[in-house]
Formats: structure tokens, C-alpha cells, sequence
């Protein structure tokens, strides 16, 4: 079975990368008791990705996955974008980025968004880019308990339910990081 360190801290990203790459070992930054948090400076995805990657590589030797990604919302100019994380301030969680993405489409009747995954992967030294994009709309207000992040106001194009109520096999067909993760596995040959 091949083996990959996923550089991410975030659990939800993580229990979504086991189910979409059940056929790989997915060793986990707890797994290398990797505690540090890793800066992510830069103003765009692909870099905040390599970042991730290249730090963990350095520290071991061994191939590495990471997960660039973020919520972009057209009415915002494609905020909050690579700032998704702590877009409602520091410390983070998920409502108050919730909260603040409410409170900026206030009365904006054009929802349209896209979630983006960029996918780093350092194999046999050389770094590879995977990326997906699903397009969707920003709900009035939360709905749903599953996921993480955004996905309580995120609704996928096609569909009424927002990612959080989705059942998460669909999610997993849908979503920026599965549509990411299909190009890797096709890279990888797994
Ligand atoms: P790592 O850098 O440790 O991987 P992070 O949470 O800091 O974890 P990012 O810098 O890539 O990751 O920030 C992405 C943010 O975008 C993430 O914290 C979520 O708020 C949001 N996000 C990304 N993918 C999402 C998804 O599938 N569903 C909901 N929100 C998502």
C-alpha cells in the first residue's frame, strides 16, 4: 500500500482524505507527533500549499500530501479566498467565519461561490499541483451539522441542501478536494 503524511491540523480535511484515498496510508502530523503550526504567509493557494508540503518533507524524507483551499465568493471579490481560515478573526472557529461571510452578503441577493482545493504532493522529490473547483451559493443561514468549515452555508450547484447536510458520500463526489483528489489518483496510479 503507498504511504502519504497529509500536512494538514485541520480534522475535518483529514477524515476526508482517508475516505477519498482508502486504498493509501494516510499518516497524520499526530502520527509523526508533528505539533508545530506551519505559517502560511502567501497570497495565493498554490504557495500556502508548497509551504505545507516542503516543510514536512524537509523534516522527513517522506512523500507528502498537503491541502491549499478555501471559500471564493464572487460578490466579494473572491474573498475570503486564501484567508478562508481565520476570515472572522483570530483565535478561529467556524461560526465566527461563518458569521462574518453572513454579515458581508447582508442583503446581496448574488450568492454565487466556489470552494478550490489546490493539492500539493512532493513524490520521489519532485513537486506535483492538483486542483478542483465546485461551484455552489451561499445559503441565508447555516443549515446542517456535518462537515467542517463552510459547509453550512455552502449549497453544491444542482442541489437545496447545503455540504453540512449533505450526506458525505455526496459531498465526496462533488467537492473541491475530491474533484483534486480524482487527478491525483490518477497520477499516482492507486
Ligand atoms: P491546514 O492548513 O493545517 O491544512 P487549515 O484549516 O488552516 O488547515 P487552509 O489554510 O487551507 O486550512 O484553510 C482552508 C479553510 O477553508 C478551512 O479552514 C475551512 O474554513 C475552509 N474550507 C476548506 N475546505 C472546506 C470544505 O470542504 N468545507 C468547508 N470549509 C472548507
Amino acid at each position: 500500500m503507498k504511504k502519504l503524511i497529509f500536512a494538514t491540523n485541520n480534522k475535518g480535511k483529514l477524515k476526508e482524505m482517508q475516505l477519498l484515498l482508502p486504498n493509501i496510508e494516510i499518516i497524520s502530523l499526530n502520527d509523526i507527533n508533528w505539533t508545530e503550526e506551519i505559517d502560511e504567509p502567501f497570497d495565493t493557494f498554490h504557495e500556502n500549499a508548497l509551504i505545507k508540503a516542503v516543510t514536512i518533507f524537509k523534516a522527513t524524507q517522506l512523500p507528502v500530501l498537503s491541502d491549499d483551499s478555501g471559500l471564493c465568493i464572487h460578490a466579494l471579490n473572491g474573498a475570503p479566498g486564501v484567508h478562508s481560515a481565520y476570515y472572522g478573526g483570530h483565535p478561529r472557529t467556524d461560526q465566527k467565519n461563518i458569521n462574518k461571510v453572513l454579515e458581508e452578503l447582508d442583503g446581496v441577493a448574488q450568492r454565487e461561490a466556489y470552494f478550490k482545493a489546490i493539492l500539493c504532493l512532493i513524490w520521489d522529490g519532485q513537486v506535483h499541483y492538483f486542483e478542483g473547483n465546485v461551484d455552489g451559493r451561499i445559503a441565508n443561514s447555516p443549515m446542517g451539522e456535518d462537515g467542517f468549515g463552510y459547509d453550512p452555508i455552502f449549497v453544491p450547484e444542482g442541489y437545496q441542501e447545503s455540504f453540512a447536510q449533505l450526506p458525505m458520500d455526496i459531498k465526496n463526489k462533488l467537492s473541491h478536494r475530491a474533484i483534486a483528489v480524482q487527478q491525483l489518483l490518477t497520477f499516482l496510479n492507486a
